[in-house]
Parts: structure tokens; sequence; C-alpha cells
């Protein structure tokens, strides 16, 4: 029997469905169990990621409990690979663990034997809720009275109640992105990351990790204070993370689905890695697993054993080179046109970059980049080249903009970017100068100087080749600087010491 996974919505979102009824369920068994049981839920959260002062803040921990061995620890606990190639994969087999061990849990109290992890789809346009928090988490009790362990009190999200993801931050659009992998510096991170060792916290943010990933997190999760899902340190903890890893899951499914040109890497440092440390979860309370990417490729596969009962390609088959040949006004017939996405044997070079390291307290921060004139010349003939012939087509270059080493105290925090808004205006009426977004997961850790990582903290690549289209055919590539504006949704204080290294601009093409 191959387990379906299927939308949260498909009954409605409450207890009226089995599968949410039956995961409360198994929840609740799994957190009576201790947290040196490798079955437990809070042992499970732990592989994740455990930072001891938050658990007993929060009271998931209480002073002197007896914790697993510290060789147990360390194999099995912070593994969670973030901003590297690992990404996906790494938290396919972390599913399957979990979705394992609930649904022995099920079993053993009658419930469904087919019980299978459902996802939250809040992408859904079809689902009138799809933004909203189902309400079998946001509800205190069952239907029977008892606590609901699917509540949790530390989600604080934009304190309204129901939790309501806004519409702007599950879009999409990094479906679109062509490659896997990534390039490492100033091009683009990929749809999957970048190449890396084994990543707890890494540098760069791959696209699907950073939306709609990372900003999902902290729309939960929130910020003032800073709730169990802003923070991958406490994210496994609420049982909604499950649902938004699934769904993420699912997306990468998507991607390879929607354009026969996308495909997993093929390199073995990704197929068999990484070498330095392994992913180890448990099955059972004796049952360990040991996988590489290479083992998780197959839903279907017999140690996977799932499907989705809802694969559709949401972006209805549009290409990223389409939508941008439309959009510069392109005579070419686009069916017949082929395009090469070998973005790693593509060049990125450096436009330009701002002077000084920012300071982002407040809520409005502002720099300046300038650009080097020659590589403006550059990309501008790259513009009116490309539509020489429909058999020997090049796109024009793409753009982007890297927030580098991006560093803060606390995580949680949304900043949203503009390009060259006029002074003064209201970014929301200006969505075709949005740069993008940079949601804090995981960027506390990144900026501590004592993890493996050195504490460079995060850097963040938004695609800005929209922003550079529309100056190309307003009024040409003779700019000497870009203005970049960065929005914090909430004040930043001098304590949460957010703060960008560098503000840089690189160009990448042929
Ligand atoms: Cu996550």
């Amino acid at each position: 029997m191959v387990f379906v996974r299927k939308s949260v919505w498909a009954a409605g979102g409450d207890f009226t469905d089995p599968i949410l009824y039956w995961y409360a369920k198994g929840v609740g068994v799994l957190k009576q169990r201790a947290i040196d049981d490798p079955t437990s839920w809070r042992f499970l959260a732990a592989i994740h990621g455990i930072n001891t002062q938050q658990w007993q803040q929060y009271g998931y921990l209480t002073n002197g409990e007896q914790l697993p061995q510290q060789s147990v620890q360390d194999t099995y606990w912070n593994q969670c690979q973030h901003q590297t190639w690992y990404f996906l994969p790494w938290h396919r087999g972390y599913l399957v663990s979990l979705e394992m061990i609930v649904r022995d849990a099920i079993i053993k109290a009658d419930g469904p034997a087919d019980w299978a992890l459902p996802y939250w789809n809040y992408s859904d346009t079809a689902q009138p809720n799809a933004l909203e928090l189902p309400s079998a988490f946001a509800s205190q009790t069952m239907p029977d009275g008892s606590p609901n362990p699917l509540f949790v009190e530390q989600r604080y999200g934009d304190n309204t109640v129901p939790i309501k993801l806004p519409a702007q931050d599950v879009t999409l659009n990094n479906l679109l992105i062509p490659n896997f992998t990534g390039v490492a510096t100033g091009g683009s991170s990929g749809f999957g990351g970048i190449k890396t060792v084994f990543s707890h916290y890494g540098e760069v943010n791959g696209g699907l990790e950073s939306k709609p990933h990372n900003i999902v997190h902290v729309d939960i999760g929130g910020r003032n204070p800073v709730g169990l899902m802003s923070d991958p340190d406490t994210a496994g903890l609420d049982p909604i993370f499950w649902l938004h890893h699934a769904n993420i899951d699912r997306l990468w499914e998507v991607w390879l689905r929607r354009d026969p040109s996308h495909s997993n890497p093929i390199e073995s440092a990704w197929l068999d890695g990484p070498l330095d440390r392994g992913f180890i979860v448990p099955l059972t309370s004796v049952q360990d697993w040991k996988f590489t990417p290479k083992d998780v490729l197959q839903t279907s596969s017999p140690n996977l054993n799932y499907e989705y009962d809802d694969l559709s390609d949401p972006l209805e088959g549009a290409t990223r080179i389409a939508q941008r040949l439309r959009r510069l006004g392109s005579s070419l017939n686009l069916d017949s046109v082929s395009f090469s996405n070998m973005d790693n044997q593509q060049s990125v070079e450096l436009l330009g970059a701002n002077s000084v390291k920012l300071d982002l307290t407040g809520r409005t921060v502002s720099t300046q980049v300038r650009l080097d004139n020659a590589m403006m010349r550059k990309i501008e003939r790259s513009f009116t080249t490309f539509e020489a012939s429909e058999s020997s087509i090049q796109e024009p270059d793409r753009i982007f903009l890297n927030i580098e080493n991006i560093r803060s105290a606390k995580d949680g925090a949304v900043i949203d970017v503009y390009i060259n808004l006029p002074s003064g205006a209201d970014p929301a009426n200006h969505p075709d100068l949005y740069a993008g977004s940079i949601a804090f997961f995981g960027v506390r850790k990144a900026s501590l100087s004592d993890q493996p990582h050195g504490g460079r903290g995060v850097t963040e690549v938004l695609d800005i080749t929209h922003i550079i289209d529309a100056l190309y055919l307003s009024k040409g590539l003779e700019v000497p600087n870009l203005q970049v504006q960065f929005f914090s949704r909430d004040e930043l204080t001098p304590d949460d010491n957010v703060t960008v290294e560098r503000v840089s601009v690189y160009r990448q093409g042929q």
C-alpha cells in the first residue's frame, strides 16, 4: 500500500476530518513520551534543532530533566539542513521518520492503518481558507473538551486570530527557477540551494527555502515575542511544522514535474552526501534509518512509500523565460524556441556594491549601490542581441540583488526590499519595484560566532531581473546607481542587532 498525503483542506481543516483527529491523538501520545525516547515528540523536534534555554523558557523542558547521553545527542540532534542543496532531501527523510512514528501510535490507538501526514497548501487559490491556519490547530480543545495536542500557545503570527498568512508571502514564483543547484556567489541560488557540505546552518538561502519556506515559518511563529515556528531550534515542537514541510516537500515534486528540463543534481557529492556527517533518523524506538539524498528521490519507493493527492502545476506551465520575453515585447514565436538552462556554466559578475555596513534598527533603511558603467553597457548589449534568431536565442542577462551576511540576535523579522522607490512613496503602491522579502528563520544561530559556520550570518539572493527589464524599457540602462530600500514589518531595536555586511548587484549571463 502506498500512503497518500492529502490536503489539510480536503475535509475542511477541522476535527471532523479523521486525518486531523488522529494526527492530534498521535501527537498526544508522542508528547507523553520521555525526551530520551527517540520516538517522543521532543526527541524528534530536537533532531531539527534544540536550544535548551529556549525550550525551558517555553515549558518544553524542565530544569535538570534527564537528556539522552551526549553521544546520542551528537548523532541525532541538531541535524536540520539549511542554506544548502541538502535542504529538500534532508527534510524529506525527516518527515518520513515522523510520519512512521505517528502512524504507529495511531494504529496502536485503534486509528486508521492508512493514516498519512497531511500537507498545508496555503497557495491554493481555489481554496477560500487556504491562507488561514487550519482550525484543528487553532482551537484549544478537542471536540470532547480535552486539551488539543495540536494547539500551541507560542504562535504569535500577526496577532490576528486565527493566524492568516499574507497572500504575497505564498506566491510560487520560485517554481520558475530552472536549476536545482545555485551558484555559490552572486547569481541565482537555485531552486534547491547551493552546493555545500553538511550544513546545519549555512550562508545562502536557496529559492524554495527562502520563499515560501522561511517566510511561512515566521508568519506563523511571529516575532514579538519569537514563537516556536520562527526559530529552527524550536520549530519542530509545533505540530503545524510537519504540514508546512509536507507542502514544501510536495512543491519539490511539483517543480520536477512541471517542466521536463527540471531535474535533481546528479553529482555524487549530492546523491551520496554529505560525507562529513551523515543523515540519521529513528523509525521506531529500536530502528534507525541512515539515508542520503539518493535514497529519497522516489516518494513511491519502498522506504518512503507515499504520494501526494495533488501535484498539479499552480503556474499552469508558465516558464520564466517565456514570461520575460513577453515582458520585453519579443516578436519571437516562443513555442519554437528552446533554451538551455545551464546556469552553472554562465558567468557571474559584480556590477557594484554599497560602501557601508548597514544597521537596520528602526523600520526603514536605504542604501545606494553604485553600478559599474562598462558592466551596464555589457548588459545593454545582451538586451539588443537576443532577438537575433529563434534558433540561437540567448536570454538577456539576469540581475541579482545580494543582501550579504545578514546578522541578527533574534529570528522572526520580515523585511521587504524595494528598488528605486520614489522618496516618501508607499511601497504598497509600487509592486513593480518590489525585489522580494527576507524572513529571519535561522539567522540568529547563523550569527553566532561559536557555530561551525563562524557567525557569518545569512545571505539572501533576490532576482531583480524584472526591475532591470522595466528600467531598460523605460529609459535605458544609463543609470549610475540603484537605491535599495529595506522596510521591516515591525520595529527593529538596537538589541536586535540586525546588520547587513554588504548589498551588491550581480549579472548572470553569457
Ligand atoms: Cu522548515
